[in-house]
């Protein structure tokens, strides 16, 4: 096109296609959601294996994993931790396995926090 003006110009609609100098802004990268690891209640797991089960697999001191223990015993669930999602099933898989190896009922879930 010899002469390209007024109108004609304004309906070039792809004047951001070289090097999207115009294209929208990239979003805010996405946090990777996290997860809490819960333990819960029952009535037979002995109380100083779920200490144990804090100390070795959630990194507590001895006094620390007592007093979340304690928390589960008279409320029945306690948040014992906050990962991400692979973290997070690690976790609950280690616990659940090794109460199953002891043959205890003792439960551990996650949920999305
Ligand atoms: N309620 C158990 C008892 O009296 C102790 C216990 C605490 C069990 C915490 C599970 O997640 C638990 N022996």
């Amino acid at each position: 096109m010899q002469h390209m003006g007024g109108l004609a110009m304004s309906q070039n609609h792809d004047n951001d296609t070289d090097q999207n100098i115009l294209t929208k802004p990239k979003s805010q990268a996405r946090r990777a959601p996290l997860y809490k690891v819960l333990l819960l209640n029952d009535d037979y797991t002995p109380m100083e294996f779920v200490v144990a089960v804090l100390e070795r697999f959630f990194g507590m001191s001895h006094a620390q994993a007592f007093d979340i223990m304690l928390t589960v015993h008279k409320k029945g669930v306690a948040v014992v931790g906050v990962f991400s999602h692979e973290i997070a099933e690690t976790k609950v898989a280690q616990v659940m396995d090794f109460a199953r190896r002891h043959q205890h009922p003792l439960q551990c879930t996650m949920e999305k926090e």
